[in-house]
């Protein structure tokens, strides 16, 4: 018998020895389950260019967002009970994660969930919002421009790190900030459009101006996702 197949006999009579109540068996460590992973960018890091930079991109991407799902990954790791569940369930309900893990997912669940969110949200070119949202959206801020000039004054004045949004809260549209990288799904609005004020979105190419930064980011607005995803709230 070669070496190879006394280890598979092995694992066979362990595995046998397993099926068998109360026998002593070595316990197969079961294969890792990693439940969440960066999922892909919608465009290449240069797209957005000038408006976003490319290494911008590139950093917010490969280093900020992968770092959220990798310690997003270890908090589930920790707290195996929450396997399986989705992000938006996660964030929905706050309270009832184990206080363990509780605020490692709040903080990068949520970056996790804002930025698979942002990265949608971005796109050259798009077309104006219409529809129902284009609608609704000049019913509650007056035109475009006027909404925009409201989300920018409230985005610009953010202390610190967080996001600005246009989220709908039950009741109608309205414009929010959340800290650090807590979501609007915690406090049970539905996010539509979000923009990321934390200094690593903007500071290479942008330093320390981010009205600027907003100003640029308005050109890349995705509508065209922001106008399909408020067709399908609630769904
Ligand atoms: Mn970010």
């Amino acid at each position: 018998m070669t070496r190879r197949q006394a280890l598979k006999t092995t694992a066979l009579v362990t595995a046998a020895a397993a099926a068998v109540p109360g026998a002593m068996a070595q316990v197969p460590v079961p294969t890792p389950i990693i439940p969440f992973s960066l999922p892909p960018l919608p465009y290449g890091f240069n797209d957005l260019e000038p408006y976003i930079d490319a290494r911008t991109m590139e950093v917010h991407y490969t280093k900020h967002h992968q770092a959220y799902v990798d310690n997003l990954n270890k908090a589930i790791a920790a707290t195996p009970e929450l396997t399986g569940k989705t992000i938006e369930a996660l964030l929905t309900h706050l309270n009832s994660l184990p206080e363990k893990t509780r605020t490692a997912i709040r903080n990068h669940g949520g970056g996790h969930y804002n930025h698979s969110l942002f990265w949608q949200m971005l796109k050259k070119n798009s077309s104006l919002p219409s529809g129902a949202f284009g609608d609704d959206l000049t019913k509650t801020f007056g035109n475009l421009s006027d909404f925009k000039n409201q989300f920018s004054e409230i985005a610009v004045k953010i202390f610190g790190s967080g996001w600005a949004w246009l989220t709908h809260d039950g009741k109608g549209l309205i414009i929010e900030t959340t800290p650090n990288q807590d979501t609007p799904l915690s406090a049970g609005h539905y996010p539509l459009l979000g923009l990321d004020v934390w200094e690593h979105a903007y500071y290479l190419k942008h330093e320390n101006k981010r009205a600027d930064y907003i100003g640029d980011w308005w050109s890349v607005v995705n509508w065209e996702f922001v106008t399909d995803r408020y067709a399908k709230m609630g769904s």
